[in-house]
């Protein structure tokens, strides 16, 4: 009697799991003028924690500034992990066409264990870098910026990784539902207990 529900979670795990994204979504950075080393944002490079603030970061001394993630296509974003001077406040915002903003998460200055230079925050509760207070609810975004609100008024960005899920396609949800229709299907024939 135990092979038939275990058949079917097996085409299920085959083909009701949505696709996760294979390659980093992060295509290109771009910053304001004002901000120095801009491409060591996403250079795939995370500094040491501690690391000075000027050294193989993006980093700027005057505000407002902003460093801005493309991604290749929309994509469902689930949390991040994310290379930040320690003594400052940032926003991170999102946005599917590039001009409407808003506001995704946001690290402040308490955070973290780096007491001088750069800290690492990420929102998955496995790495050593985790933090609370960081997450937010999974969010469909083409872009990602970061923007330095509050601090010392020297801020730097060193890396930047997204963890995301592709968005399903149509096949994928024809997929999940008859896989979830074998599923019911195997349910309902099931004897009652007893
Ligand atoms: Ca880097
Ligand atoms: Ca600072």
């Amino acid at each position: 009697m135990m092979k038939k529900p275990l058949a079917a979670l097996a085409t299920c795990a085959a083909f009701c799991a949505p696709t996760w994204a294979a390659t980093p979504p992060i295509v290109s950075v771009s910053c304001s003028t004002n901000v120095s080393g801009c491409a060591f944002a996403a250079d795939g490079s995370f500094p040491a924690e501690g690391q000075f603030y000027q050294s193989q970061t993006a980093f700027w001394t005057t505000s407002p500034a902003t460093v801005t993630f493309a991604l290749s296509a929309p994509v469902l974003i689930t949390g991040y992990e994310a290379s930040l001077d320690n003594n400052d406040d940032y926003r991170f915002e999102w946005s599917l066409n590039g001009t409407t903003w808003a506001t995704l998460s946001t690290v402040t200055a308490g955070l973290g264990e780096i007491n001088g230079g750069m800290d690492t925050f990420s929102t998955n509760p496995a790495s050593p870098e985790f933090v609370t207070g960081i997450a937010f609810a999974p969010t469909s975004a083409a872009f990602v910026r970061i923007i330095g609100t509050g601090g010392d008024g020297l801020f730097a960005v060193g890396e930047l990784t997204l963890f995301t899920t592709a968005v399903p396609e149509a096949s994928t949800w024809l997929s999940l539902t008859v896989g979830l229709g074998a599923l019911g299907l195997f349910v309902r024939r099931r004897p009652a207990a007893g």
